[in-house]
């Protein structure tokens, strides 16, 4: 594993030189090397913008010819630098895998490899990544987890939503600018075909609310099944036993039944290290640590926030973090190791039958070495730091966003948009098993039929699970529309739905958390508890089992967007519905949809050789 933070010589600020960038001829423009980006990458900016970041001014990014700043502080909804195009391009395959010394047979991969290929650009940013598709039995598409999208819901990789699946031998072209900054990941959004492995990292260079020395590539920590992922979701709806994983990975790294290894990497005393972590799971929450350090935690999904320190982090699926962990100041105790620990929570996710429950050994992923350490094979003598327990997201007090929204009262009426999420006992869906949904009725998608090609209806196929938000950010783009999503069924009422707790997930936008609490709805006193001062924002919230989660947002973003529970057996299950954002604006802004057109002739032909087995609701 290399030691990319060593690797790289200090960092750099080249004024005025002329990249060589092959083809283009370009005025000269001023670039800056981020530590820890890879070999040859630079950002890059016009011609007098100074690059102003450093190892003592993280919060700094550029500064115009006029003198303005875009840092931390900037309010990157209303202001972006200006970048350059990132071009891509991966392959999804089909091939055996072993990250964990056993074969996963049916693994699909980006690039051969897992994670994925990281895909780097800077603030600012355009990327455009072309996805072929080698997979001998599945479609494709690649969404781009926790990016705003604005003006651009076509790119946003939903099959049955803003394309068809990615036929076989075909491919398609994403491209969309970066407003925001920080980590993320992408992911296959066809079925649970993330869990056989297309997932990837996404970096995005930019400010940081601290200092740091040091930056890591951001780590995806992943449960791993050996078996099929389309398999184990035959579980979901026939179990128990329900899905359950086999492994974890760090960073694609995990050991099994005595063979597979650890992640690992080296601290040098007394530096600071910028660690960006990303739940990139199919069914498991995570409690994140490391023996004996303090994480330093400076942004929750794309947003930044003001510092504070923790001991470990609970991260629910889809969730992302930035911390930074200072080195001990000397050589220290124990062996010079410590263990990192990626253990996950027993009370999110139940019933589990699984070894991994029975045995917090496994349950440790990563090795952090100090000086000569290296050298040696031993294990971490370290001892478990306080670690966080139970099922809950980090307390939104922590969570408080340098700049924060300012959320008036909702332009909608809340009673029509509150939402009951669960499984209806006695009444069972498609295939006559029970399933989860949101809207009364679980998704079940068209492949064939995105709902980007129906935005003249004025009906909806129940199983689309669309709801019309018809509303405007306003004149100053600062109006917001409220939900309020119940785990079961609303206080007092029948019949009841089988609560439970889910990452709720909403593409296209960051929300403000206005209320996370596991009391019951009530429509009279449950606006009571909202606080949308200075609130939490971000783009993945855990919805307590048997509470609500009670979000804000502005619907700037004309499309159709998801809002899913992060939980594949949850979302494939049904668990899911479609914000029809200003419908009326859709298409103008998006064009005729060229693209979508011709791939979903390619997959109509494929699959009509192919006949996929859909037996969920596709995303
Ligand atoms: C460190 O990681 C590398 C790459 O995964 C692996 O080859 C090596 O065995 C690991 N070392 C230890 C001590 O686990
Ligand atoms: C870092 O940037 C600040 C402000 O731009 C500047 O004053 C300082 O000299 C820089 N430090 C280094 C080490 O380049
Ligand atoms: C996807 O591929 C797997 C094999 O890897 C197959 O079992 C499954 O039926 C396929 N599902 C769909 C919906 O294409
Ligand atoms: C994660 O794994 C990738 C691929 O092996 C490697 O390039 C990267 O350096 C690793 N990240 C860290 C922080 O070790
Ligand atoms: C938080 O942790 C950082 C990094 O370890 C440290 O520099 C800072 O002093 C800590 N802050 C507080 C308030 O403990
Ligand atoms: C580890 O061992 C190698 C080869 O023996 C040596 O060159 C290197 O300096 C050692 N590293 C440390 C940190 O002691
Ligand atoms: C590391 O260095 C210390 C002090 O120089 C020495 O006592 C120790 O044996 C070394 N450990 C390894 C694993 O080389
Ligand atoms: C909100 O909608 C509900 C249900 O349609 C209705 O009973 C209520 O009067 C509405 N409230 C307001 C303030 O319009
Ligand atoms: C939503 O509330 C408004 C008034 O607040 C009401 O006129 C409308 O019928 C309600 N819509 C639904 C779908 O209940
Ligand atoms: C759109 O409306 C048409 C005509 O009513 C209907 O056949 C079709 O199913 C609708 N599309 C969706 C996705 O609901
Ligand atoms: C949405 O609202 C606008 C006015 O704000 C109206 O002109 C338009 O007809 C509405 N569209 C739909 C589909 O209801
Ligand atoms: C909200 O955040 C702003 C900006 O950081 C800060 O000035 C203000 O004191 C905070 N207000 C509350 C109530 O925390
Ligand atoms: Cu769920």
């Amino acid at each position: 594993m290399g030691f990319i933070s060593h690797s790289l010589a200090a960092f750099l600020v080249l004024a005025g030189t002329t990249p060589l960038v092959s083809g283009r001829s370009l005025p000269p423009r001023n670039t800056l090397v981020p530590r820890g980006a890879s070999p040859g990458f630079n950002c890059e900016f016009p011609q007098n913008w100074k690059p102003c970041n450093n190892d003592t001014n993280r919060d700094c990014w550029v500064i115009d010819p006029n003198g303005k700043r875009y840092d931390i502080n900037t309010d990157y909804e209303r202001d972006t630098p200006p970048g350059i195009e990132r071009p891509y391009s991966i392959e999804i395959d089909e091939s055996p895998f072993s990250p964990d010394g056993t074969v996963k047979p049916l693994a699909k991969l980006i690039d051969k490899k897992f994670p994925g290929t990281l895909i780097e650009a800077c603030w600012g940013d355009t990327l455009i990544v072309n996805v072929k598709n080698k997979l001998p039995d599945n479609g494709t598409t690649i969404h781009w987890h926790g990016v705003r999208l604005l003006g651009s819901n076509e790119m946003d990789g939903v099959n049955g939503v803003t394309q068809c699946p990615v036929a076989q031998d075909d491919s398609f072209t994403y491209k969309f600018k970066l407003t925001q900054y920080g980590h993320s990941w992408y992911h296959s959004h066809y079925s649970t075909q993330y869990g056989d492995g297309v997932a990837g990292p996404l970096l995005i260079h930019g400010p940081n609310s601290a200092n740091w020395d040091y930056e890591w590539t951001p780590l995806l920590v992943s449960d791993w099944l050996h078996d099929s992922a389309f398999a184990a979701f035959h579980n979901e709806l026939v179990g128990p036993p329900l899905p359950m994983a086999d492994t974890i990975l760090l960073n694609g790294t995990g050991h099994f039944n005595g063979s597979g290894s650890y992640f690992n990497q080296t601290f040098v005393a007394g530096k600071r290290y910028l660690i960006r972590i990303i739940n990139a799971s199919v069914g498991l929450h995570f409690h994140f640590s490391i023996d004996n350090h303090i994480l330093q935690v400076i942004s929750t999904d794309f947003v930044p926030i003001k510092p504070y320190n923790t001991t470990s982090l609970s991260i629910g699926i889809g969730q992302r973090y930035s911390v930074i962990v200072e080195a001990k100041p000397d050589t220290p105790s124990s062996n010079g190791k410590y263990w990192i620990r990626t253990e996950y929570s027993t009370a999110c996710n139940n019933p589990i039958n699984d070894i991994l429950a029975t045995n917090l050994d496994r349950q440790r992923t990563g090795i952090i070495c100090y000086g000569n350490s290296t050298n040696s094979t031993d294990l971490p003598t370290s001892t478990r730091t306080d670690v966080a327990a139970g099922c809950a997201d980090v307390p939104t007090a922590s969570l408080q966003p340098i700049v924060p929204w300012t959320i008036g009262a909702p332009q909608n009426n809340i009673t029509n948009n509150t939402y009951h999420t669960g499984l209806h006992l006695g009444q069972p869906f498609r295939g006559n098993v029970l399933r989860w949904d949101i809207t009364d009725t679980p998704m079940f998608l068209n492949f064939s039929n995105p709902t980007l090609f129906n935005t003249k209806n004025t009906t909806w196929d129940p199983e689309y699970a669309v709801v019309d938000y018809n509303y405007t950010d306003g004149e100053n783009g600062d109006k917001f529309v409220y939900m309020v999503i119940t785990s079961g069924s609303l206080k007092g009422a029948t019949p009841a739905k089988v609560p439970a707790w889910h990452p709720i997930h909403l593409h296209g936008h960051d929300f403000a958390i206005l209320a996370q609490s596991s009391n019951p709805w009530d429509p009279v006193t449950g606006p009571n508890s909202f606080q949308p001062i200075n609130a939490t924002r971000r783009d993945v919230a855990g919805l307590p089992n048997g509470g609500y989660l009670a979000i804000a947002f502005k619907p700037d973003n004309p499309g159709a967007w998801l809002l899913h529970c992060h939980i594949a057996w949850h979302a494939s299950s049904g668990l899911a519905l479609q914000i029809l954002e200003r419908q009326n604006e859709i298409l103008l802004k998006n064009g005729p949809l060229d693209q979508q057109r011709a791939g979903c002739a390619k997959w109509d032909e494929w699959n009509a050789i192919h006949k996929v087995d859909q037996d969920d609701s596709g995303i």
